[in-house]
C-alpha cells in the first residue's frame, strides 16, 4: 500500500489526535516512512506527519529539494525541540490537510530538534529558514496542532466553517 489517502479537514478527531512515540525504528517504521514519503511526493509537499495518512505515531518525513533538483529525504522519528531562537519569523503556510488555504505564520527562526534517525540512531539538527518552519509545522501534527491554531480565531472559525461546509454539500 504505498500511496495512502490524506486526511484532510473536517476530519478533527484523527487530526486532534496526539501520536505516540515509536520504540524502536524498525521494518514497519521504514515501510511508513517510504509510504508516507511517496504520498508527499505525489500530493505534492514538502513535508509530511504519520497523522496525516491516519497513523498516530511520532513520524515525520521532509523534502526541501526542488523540482528537478536531487531529492533528500528526511526521517524523523521522536523529535523534540532542545532549543528555540528568541528571533521569530514569518513565512506563508500550507497544509496538505488543508487544501487551498494558506496564510502567514510567525515561529521561532532557528530550532534544534532531537530525534531518530534511519538507522534507529539519535540524531541532533539545527534547523534554520524553511526547515526550521517545516520541522516545527510537522511537530505541531504531532501533537495534534494545524497551523491555523496559530492565525487569529476568526480566520480559524472561517476556515474549519468552509470545510464542514463542504462537507455536508459533498464536496470534499
Ligand atoms: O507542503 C507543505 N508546504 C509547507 C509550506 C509552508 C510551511 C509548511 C509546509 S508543510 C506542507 C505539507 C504538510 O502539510 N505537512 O504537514
Ligand atoms: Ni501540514
Amino acid at each position: 500500500m504505498p500511496l495512502r489517502p490524506i486526511v484532510t479537514l473536517p476530519d478533527e478527531k484523527t487530526l486532534r489526535e496526539v501520536s505516540k512515540p515509536v520504540a524502536t525504528v524498525d521494518s514497519d517504521v521504514k515501510k511508513l516512512w517510504d509510504d508516507m514519503l511517496e504520498t508527499m511526493y505525489r500530493a505534492p509537499g514538502i513535508g509530511l506527519a504519520a497523522i496525516q495518512v491516519g497513523v498516530p505515531r511520532r513520524l515525520i518525513v521532509i523534502d526541501l529539494a526542488k523540482d528537478g533538483e536531487e531529492k533528500k529525504p528526511l526521517f524523523v522519528a521522536n523529535p523534540e525541540v532542545t532549543w528555540a531562537s528568541e528571533a521569530q519569523s514569518d513565512y506563508e503556510e500550507g497544509c496538505l490537510s488543508i487544501p487551498e488555504y494558506y496564510e502567514m505564520v510567525t515561529r521561532p527562526a532557528e530550532i534544534k530538534v532531537r530525534y531518530l534517525d534511519r538507522q534507529g540512531e539519535a540524531m541532533e539538527l539545527h534547523a534554520t529558514g524553511l526547515m526550521a518552519t517545516c520541522l516545527q509545522h510537522e511537530i505541531d501534527h504531532l501533537n495534534g496542532v494545524l497551523f491555523i491554531d496559530h492565525i487569529s480565531r476568526l480566520k480559524r472559525e472561517r476556515v474549519l466553517k468552509k470545510f464542514q461546509k463542504a462537507q455536508k454539500l459533498g464536496k470534499l
